[in-house]
């Protein structure tokens, strides 16, 4: 590279940089849905993109036990992220996995006793607690950087995004068939709003609601239903 050269380069990135800062395109939409149309929350949606995308997240991302449930019931953190389990309880709890992402068990513990957790794979991570059955809840280890949660509605936004290519890979945690669903997409900086649909399929009984047997007197009354 001749000298003569350098203040092309250098003004060439310095348009680069001024056109990603000026080229936010539009946002883009995800809605879940179970087979039968039902919007899901807590479908995880994480997005990569341009190398222009901001990083979002937190740092020191925590999940709390609160009333013996987990809060968040499902938290997204990024690859090599540590992880607290602060007790808000005054119960102690011991939180575990047997995941093939990551096995670990914190010893029974109080407060912030327990030393947080690195999650250095990709993947759902199954949360339980060894005293309490009914204790569950999920840790998704994404390497995209930006990811949300549908809400009640079912929709995770994603706005001002810089003019890329994308990819959108949703997944609920307790769908029943295996796997996660990607898609790609382009944002110009013409474009508007994106809105994506995706189709889990059936979904599993929310864990934290206990599964007791169907008591319903018309069968218990019934002699054929047996
Ligand atoms: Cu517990």
């Amino acid at each position: 590279m001749s000298v003569r050269q350098m203040p092309l380069i250098v003004g060439a990135s310095i348009a680069a940089l001024l056109f990603s800062n000026v080229a936010i395109a539009a946002g883009i939409n995800v809605f879940a849905k179970d087979e039968r149309g039902t919007p899901l929350a807590n479908a995880i949606v994480t997005l990569k993109g341009p190398s222009s995308l901001a990083v979002a997240g937190s740092e020191h991302p925590e999940m709390a036990q609160i009333r013996t449930q987990f809060q968040p019931h499902v938290l997204v953190v990024r690859r090599d992220s540590r992880v607290a389990f602060p007790n808000l309880d005054s119960t102690r709890h011991q939180v575990y996995s047997f995941s093939r992402v990551k096995r670990f068990v914190t010893r029974l513990y109080a407060g912030r006793e327990a030393d947080p957790v690195e999650f250095d794979q990709v993947g759902l991570v199954p949360i339980g607690c060894h005293i309490h059955d009914r204790m569950q809840a999920f840790i998704y280890v994404t390497d995209a950087p930006q990811f949300a949660l549908t809400d009640a509605t079912g929709k995770a936004t994603f706005d001002a995004l810089p003019a890329g290519e994308y990819e959108i890979e949703v997944l609920h945690p307790w769908q029943k068939k295996s796997g996660s669903q990607t898609r790609s997409t382009r944002l110009l900086s013409t474009s508007r709003d994106i809105n994506l649909r995706f189709d889990l399929g059936e979904i599993g009984a929310d864990p934290r609601i206990p599964q007791r047997p169907v008591s319903n007197p018309l069968i218990r009354s019934n002699p054929f239903a047996r």
